[in-house]
């Protein structure tokens, strides 16, 4: 407490994400090591019908994993469509880590991981695949805009991809974003969230964003990297968000009537803002304050 360390992390999860990240920071560690450790507490929860293990499938019935990594320094890590590897943050770190390289897809992130000693097990739930097979009977693709909070555990929402941002009690920051992408997705589809500048971005000199929300729209308006640089410009997280959402609307007015798009900020002196384009986007902080640890924000619209 007092140190300025801070994490934030994306929807309701978030509070248990940052759970997992803050022990981290309260005992001095890096922003970056609190993002892993609170990615990985969502990759293995088991009632997020969007990361890691509780996740539904695309429409063949694959469940495939995104995830990035990155540090305020600009070192990164990422992996696209990672099959049956309960971790993809730490395949992601590992990436930046011992690779030259910034991001491995499909096959060969999974043979990279398996040789760093990432255990290969099925993940798939019986709920995701019971949802699956509902979805196979009408077989009907709408991207949903997430505007209701998920009512249980494996409604088909594309809620709750996790975003989560950190600043040391150093001052440096770190962000993560994992991920099991767009329910029913095209096989082989990646969104946003290992896309480094789109579902995350991190600059010490400036701050750090992250997005949840249909992906496309981050990739087509580099959208977390956006945020940052309006940060470098001078606005708060919050009025960063909301203009990078305005940007979004202007690409594609129409869609964005149909589509949820959400953006989470943290600047390099720690203050938070969020935006979404509708409303329902909710996103906890936890800075070890006096009052309730964990609290919940639900972002402006
Ligand atoms: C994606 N942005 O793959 C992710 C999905 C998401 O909460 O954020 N869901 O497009």
């Amino acid at each position: 407490a007092g140190s300025g360390a801070k994490v934030v992390s994306t929807w309701d999860f978030g509070v248990g994400a940052n759970a997992a990240a803050w022990p981290v920071l309260a005992r001095g560690g890096s922003a970056l090591d609190a993002v892993e450790a609170g990615a990985r507490w969502a990759e293995a929860d088991l009632c997020n019908p969007t990361v890691g293990r509780c996740g539904n499938p695309d429409r063949d019935g694959v469940l495939t994993l995104d995830a990035s990594i990155m540090d305020g320094d600009g070192r990164c890590g990422a992996v696209a469509a990672l099959e049956d590897i309960l971790h993809p943050v730490s395949v992601a770190r590992a990436v930046m880590e011992k690779t030259p390289h910034v991001m491995l897809v499909g096959e060969g992130a999974q043979r990279f991981a398996a040789a760093q000693g990432f255990p290969k097990q099925p993940l798939l739930t019986d709920e995701a695949r019971k949802a699956w097979r509902e979805w196979l009977k009408t077989s009907e693709y709408q991207p949903q805009i997430n505007a209701e909070r998920r009512q249980r555990p494996g409604d088909a929402s594309n809620h709750d991809t996790l975003g989560i941002l950190a600043i040391g009690a150093d001052g440096k920051l770190a962000g993560a974003c994992t991920t099991s992408g767009m329910a029913w997705k095209l096989h082989g589809r990646v969104g946003d969230s290992p896309i480094v500048g789109a579902g995350l971005y991190v600059d010490n000199e400036a701050g750090a964003a992250t997005a949840s929300g249909v992906g496309e729209e981050m990739v087509r308006n580099a959208a977390s990297f956006l945020v940052v640089e309006l940060m470098r410009q001078g606005r708060s997280p919050g009025q960063a968000c909301r203009e990078a959402i305005e940007r979004v609307v202007r690409k594609r007015p129409e869609a964005s009537k149909q589509l949820q798009v959400c953006f989470l900020a943290l600047n390099k002196h720690g203050e938070v803002g969020a935006y979404a384009l509708h409303q329902g986007f909710v996103y906890a902080v936890h800075d070890g304050g006096a009052g309730p640890h964990e609290r919940l924000h639900e972002s402006a619209s």
